[in-house]
């Protein structure tokens, strides 16, 4: 336990943890039970192209969810690019730019202009009314995206899809298991788009899904993924290669599960954190609505410099030299990074949110793979910097603070 100031990293005193903690350690389902569907794998002699377990997760995925289709897919970056030729979108469409870059890249990689748009300061989601303000002639759609599981302002997003006669499509990547108003994140919008990368709740390794109750829809984007074959030597549409091969669907399938475990333990950390940083100062953890399910996947708090005494990055600093390698996701937003910010280098006037935002967030590690005892350590950690800001602040300066990874 660090209870003095001198024993922190920074300060001379030796880390807390002996190995890295990391945010995004994978969570492990049964090894057992996934050694067992990957044996089964190498007997069928049948490893990718739309498979026995690639069916079944996919079976499961929609019933879960209460959605007519889920098409499983390489990556989630992959299903959103899919998604986004399959929807038609063209021209310009808006997102937030407080998203992780794939949302943004999707578009661009398809010559499609990402219009980035401001947030709420609350949940992080993007503004709707902000939504508005920035549509144009060219815009075709709108991606909300789901952050750190909370939902966007779906009925809001809907309304102005509609009235816009605009394609509205969500980026779920973190939401996993989430619902809104009692009904499960997946089938709001045109389509929705999962990840599965190993740092999510669920994983496959590398997999995503887009799952949706448009049947016409689901056919195209199963045509798109598969190269646009249907049937042997038959090809009828443009596609690429977006399928998920057997050995992620096996862990998938396994991930699903444990899938209560994990969230179980993502929450009892949320808790642990929740208990021992509620009081402290510039500290502030989002609200989670606790009538909805949340899998606490992210463990995001947000530094108020003025309030806490040191900034997000000082306090990074501390922590990554405690071993503890929190992350600043999603800093510095998508408009701040290439190709974006050299197309649009005055984006960030029209995203004060975003801005404040982004020097604000820290995600903590969490998941399985992290105890309540180290979230008390890390919390720790945490009081004591911030209640000995001054002397750390002058610490950290005299050392010139780097605040990249360690
Ligand atoms: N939209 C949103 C909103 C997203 O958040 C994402 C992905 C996507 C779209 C695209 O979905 P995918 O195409 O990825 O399916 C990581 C993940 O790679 C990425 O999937 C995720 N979002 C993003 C938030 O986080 P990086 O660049 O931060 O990854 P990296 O390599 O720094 O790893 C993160 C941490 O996890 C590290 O501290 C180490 C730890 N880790 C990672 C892996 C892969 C492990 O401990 N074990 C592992 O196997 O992007």
């Amino acid at each position: 336990m660090k209870r003095r100031v001198h024993d922190l990293a920074v300060m001379g005193g030796a880390p807390a943890f002996d190995e890295h903690l990391h945010v995004g350690r994978p969570n492990i389902g049964d090894r057992s039970r996934f050694l067992e569907r990957m044996n089964n794998i190498l007997d069928r002699r049948w490893l990718t192209n739309q498979g026995v377990y690639v069916n079944e997760f996919e079976n499961r995925v929609a019933e879960f969810l209460g959605v007519r289709h889920c098409i499983a897919m390489c990556n989630g970056t992959v299903g959103l690019e899919i998604a986004i030729r399959a929807l038609g979108l063209t021209g310009e469409v808006i997102l937030p730019s407080f998203t992780f870059v794939a949302t943004a890249h999707a578009l661009q990689w398809q010559e499609i202009t990402p219009v980035f748009c401001d947030i709420e300061p609350d949940g992080h989601c993007i503004d709707p009314l902000r939504v508005e303000e920035m549509i144009t002639p060219r815009t075709s759609g709108i991606i909300g995206v789901h952050l750190w599981g909370a939902p966007c302002r779906i009925e809001e997003l809907s309304e102005i899809a509609r009235r816009r006669n605009l394609k509205l499509l969500f980026d779920a990547s973190h939401a996993f298991g989430c619902s809104h108003l009692g009904k499960m994140i997946g089938s709001f919008g045109d389509c929705e788009v999962f990840s599965f990368h190993a740092t999510k709740c669920v994983n496959t390794f590398e997999g995503g899904a887009v799952v949706t109750d448009d049947d016409g829809l689901a056919a195209k984007i199963r045509l798109m993924k598969n190269f646009g074959f249907q049937g042997y030597d038959n090809v009828i549409y443009i596609g690429t290669n977006g399928k998920m091969d057997e050995a992620s669907a096996a862990m998938g399938l396994t991930s699903l599960e444990s899938m209560g475990d994990f969230i179980a333990a993502n929450k009892r950390n949320f808790e642990e954190y929740e208990r021992e940083l509620a009081k402290t100062p510039g500290v502030r953890l989002l609200p989670y609505d606790r009538d909805e399910s949340r899998n606490f996947q992210y463990m995001v708090v947000e530094i108020d410099e003025e309030r806490a005494g040191l900034n997000r990055d000082e306090l990074l600093f501390v922590l990554h030299a405690e071993r503890v390698l929190a992350r600043r996701y999603f800093y510095p937003g998508c408009h701040r990074m290439e190709p974006y910010r050299s197309y649009f280098p005055h984006a960030g006037l029209l995203l004060p949110i975003t801005e404040k935002v982004c020097r604000r967030v820290l995600s903590l590690p969490t998941g399985q793979a992290v105890g309540t005892e180290q979230v008390v350590i890390i919390a720790d950690i945490i009081r004591v910097a911030l209640s000995h800001a001054a002397e750390v602040r002058s610490r950290l300066s005299a050392n010139t603070c780097h605040t990249e990874k360690v």
